[in-house]
């Protein structure tokens, strides 16, 4: 497959539906010098947390190189790009607002306006200030008054300049995999923590949002959640059961606080009886209307029921998977959009990420993705069913505009539809940059 099609009249060619490519500051910025010290700069330094031993001082090096990179992006067509801010690049430990760093942002902003993409800015995309951390991170509520300072501070100085603001990208990344699990920064195992972590991060995002409402009311104002459809591996009781279990605890733990100002039942009953974190005020502050909500959908699990955890996945997937081990599962996104179409009362949707780690080589100056082009067709048309079945969603980016830091991959995951030599920092873009570029362009006219 080497292009991308969409029919004839779908509304995924509707002039007002937004077309672009996500990105991370840390997995993408470098410029390491240029900033204050980050969780995942700590993290990166533990013997064997990173599968090739890397780290992000360098990354894309997009802090030297971002004019290429937003004239690369420019000539893709897009409409919008989704590009996070590093708070310790823009503020240091006392509070204060770092010159250098907010100019930098400042800049790429300008530029941004100027070449007419609108900028969707996502606040915090994981990379904790590491003076935070030392005082507790996500376990200490205090860190979500520090959020609300920071938004408060960088939303003045950005004044108009943003189309969109997102608080929070993947809480629950931020919460499960980096306070409960640990295998992301900053590395903390403890089965309690990432229900607390959790619910600080939600409280911020609460907290981010009035802020948001109050500085720049006149933006599309909202958060990034993660969502992974549970299947039940049978129809038996026990698997249908496993799956809800697995939905409520991992999924609708984020959606339903955000959406309808509780917790599920299965969530609640993880906060410590003795002294739950969740203060007077605090839903009410989580479940503040939304002008959007991002969804990040990449594959589905199915689970069967398992007598200690009471769901488990299986590792057995019945279909052909990325470079991640996820399975390719257009399907899914259809399912949970219109499972949450059907749940919640909800606010217009932006598929915020949506993409595919494959094996990527660069042969005669050429990467031919040929599955990657097949992924995100195959996930436009899925999207495109969703909509035509009433579900609102305005806009669709790929993750991700470049190869970049996979977290604790590493830099062995290419997620772009730009290849990245890590070598020479040059940039080639693959076959499914061309497609999605060639798509964009036929929208266009
Ligand atoms: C996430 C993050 C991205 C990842 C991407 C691929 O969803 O985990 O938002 O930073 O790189 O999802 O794993």
């Amino acid at each position: 497959m080497t292009d991308i099609q969409i029919p004839a009249h779908s509304p995924l060619l509707h002039p007002d539906f937004c077309f672009g490519t996500a990105t991370a500051s840390f997995q993408i910025e470098g410029g390491v010098a240029h900033r204050e010290e980050c969780i995942w700069d700590r993290f990166c330094q533990r013997e064997g947390a990173i599968a090739d031993g890397s780290n992000g001082d360098l990354a894309c090096d997009h802090f030297h190189r971002w004019r290429e990179d937003l004239a690369l992006l420019q000539s893709l067509g897009v409409d919008a790009y989704r590009f996070s801010i590093s708070w310790p690049r823009v503020m240091d430990a006392a509070g204060n607002l770092r010159q250098e760093g907010v100019d930098f942002y400042l800049n790429l902003l300008d530029e941004l306006n100027t070449l007419g993409i609108k900028p969707f800015v996502t606040l915090y995309h994981w990379d904790l200030p590491q003076h935070l951390e030392d005082k507790g991170g996500w376990l200490n509520r205090d860190t979500a008054y520090r959020f609300q300072d920071y938004v408060h501070k960088i939303t003045q100085v950005f004044g108009k300049r943003v189309y969109s603001y997102v608080t929070f990208n993947e809480p629950f990344c931020s919460a499960y995999l980096g306070y409960e699990i640990g295998i992301h920064a900053p590395g903390i195992v403890g089965s309690e923590n990432g229900k607390l972590a959790g619910h600080h991060l939600l409280l911020a995002h609460g907290l981010g949002l009035q802020v948001l409402k109050q500085n720049s009311p006149d933006t599309l104002n909202g958060i990034v959640l993660n969502i992974t459809p549970a299947y039940p591996a049978s129809d038996a009781e026990q698997d249908v059961k496993a799956a809800m279990l697995a939905d409520e605890s991992l999924n609708q733990w984020f959606f339903q606080p955000v959406l309808q100002g509780k917790y599920p039942e299965s969530v609640l009953a993880q906060f410590p009886a003795d002294q739950s974190p969740i203060k007077d005020g605090d839903l009410a502050l989580i479940a503040q209307q939304n002008d959007f909500i991002g969804i990040n959908y990449y594959s589905r699990e199915i689970y069967q029921h398992d007598p200690v955890s009471g769901f488990a996945a299986i590792s057995d997937k019945p279909n052909p998977l990325t470079d991640m081990g996820w399975e390719i599962y257009p399907q899914g996104l259809t399912d949970v959009l219109l499972q949450l179409h059907h749940r919640y009362s909800l606010p217009p949707l932006m598929i915020t990420e949506n993409g595919a780690a494959m094996v990527d080589e660069v042969q005669q100056g050429e990467v031919n993705d040929v599955e990657r082009v097949r992924y995100i067709q195959q996930h436009l048309l899925a999207l495109e069913a969703a909509i035509k079945q009433g579900v609102d969603v305005q806009g669709y980016f790929a993750w991700s505009l470049l190869d970049n830091f996979e977290w604790a991959e590493g830099y062995k995951k290419r997620f772009g539809i730009v290849h990245v030599n890590y070598e020479t920092q040059q940039r080639t873009l693959k076959l499914s940059g061309k497609a999605y570029r060639d798509m964009l362009m036929s929208r266009k006219c």
